[in-house]
């Protein structure tokens, strides 16, 4: 039998979280043959909550969950985990400027790459989910330079599931049979919603998507801003953010990191520029990539046209921004 694996959920009391410790304890994030131990980090008032998620992941009983520690201490969460996932953070309250956000963030995520540098495994895969996402996880990499720069990683798969899921309901088939979109840039409404490369499965072999929609003026517009907006538009149907979703794009996205993407397919990830693409180095920009042994890999070589260069370097702007306002919270 494998030895368990140590997963670190931050913010597990928060709606996010409920959704995806079951997740977790049932295999859908690393496997359904590998025993999994929980640790769960909240904030002190959130004690009581976070105890009765505790009671709840006892009551289900599940067999590959082979412990449990809840706590709001963030070194005894941190110690020993192979895999964390950062959902916690300080969501913007109405009236709040984006730098007063930033800076409540900035502080938490510095204190908490420290805890992990100092007390996770070694070579812990970190995927940060809480906004603004590229930006703390590279507030993270900057307080835990002992740890490899591609172990820290931010959620874009949510967006790249939404394209995926848009293109299958416009096209009529299944998401399954849709591919290799891309998500570039910021996980916020900047983010390119790419489908340039994007194929469908038919009868008769894969086919482009740009071929098999035959309207451009639908791609090039609306698509995207449906994907972009569409976490907004949760809000206001559902009068709660996306948290079902959020939390299955996590486990994909750590699946897909771990146990390797499939022959052909990429996925979106938020990775440390290397100045692919132009991209700017030094940003966690997201990015199309394949991965095999527990490692990812930006996919290399696409052609890129005119329309797309110019949103590509819109969010990387954004996040040119974003990066200048974390340092000057710093000082
Ligand atoms: P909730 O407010 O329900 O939960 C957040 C939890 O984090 C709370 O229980 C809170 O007490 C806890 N927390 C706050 N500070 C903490 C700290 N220092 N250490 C540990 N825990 C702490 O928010 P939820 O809806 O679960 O969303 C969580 C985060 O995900 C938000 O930042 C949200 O913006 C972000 N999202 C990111 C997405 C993505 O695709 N990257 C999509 C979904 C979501 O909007």
């Amino acid at each position: 039998a494998k030895e368990p694996m140590r997963v670190l959920v931050t913010g597990a009391a928060g709606q996010i979280g409920y959704a995806l410790v079951p997740m977790i304890a049932r295999g859908a994030m690393l496997g359904p043959d590998q025993p999994v131990i929980l640790h769960m980090l909240d904030i002190p008032p959130a004690t009581d909550s976070l105890n009765g998620v505790k009671m709840e992941l006892v009551d289900a009983a599940f067999p590959l969950l082979k412990g449990i520690v809840a706590t709001t201490d963030v070194v005894e969460a941190c110690t020993g985990v192979n895999v964390a996932v950062m959902v916690g953070g300080f969501p913007r309250k109405e009236g709040m400027e984006r730098k007063d956000v930033m800076s409540k963030n900035v502080s938490i995520y510095k204190s908490q790459a420290s805890a992990l540098e100092a007390h996770a495994a070694p070579n812990c895969k970190v995927l940060v989910v809480a906004n603004p996402a590229n930006t703390n996880a590279l507030i993270l990499k900057e307080f835990a330079p002992s740890f490899a720069e591609k172990n820290i990683t931010c959620l874009t798969r949510l967006d790249h599931n939404r394209a995926l899921a848009q293109i299958a309901e416009r096209l009529n088939v299944q998401v399954s049979d849709v591919k290799n979109v891309i998500i570039w840039g910021n996980h916020s409404s900047t983010q390119y919603p790419d489908v340039n490369h994007a194929t469908v499965k038919t009868t008769t072999g894969e086919e482009p998507v740009r071929k098999l929609v035959a309207d451009d003026e639908w791609l090039n517009s609306e698509f995207i801003t449906t994907v972009q907006k569409r976490g907004a538009t949760i809000i206001t149907v559902r009068k709660a953010s996306s948290a079902l979703s959020a939390a299955s794009s996590a486990c994909d996205h750590i699946r897909d990191w771990v146990l390797g993407t499939p022959e052909g397919t990429f996925v979106s990830m938020g990775v440390y520029s290397d100045g692919s693409y132009g991209v700017p180095a030094g940003l966690i920009y997201s990015f199309p990539v394949t991965c095999s042994g527990g490692e990812w890999k930006i996919v290399q070589g696409l052609p890129i046209d005119e329309f797309s260069r110019k949103k590509m370097d819109e969010t990387a702007q954004e996040l040119s921004e974003e990066k200048a306002i974390a340092y000057s919270c710093l000082n």
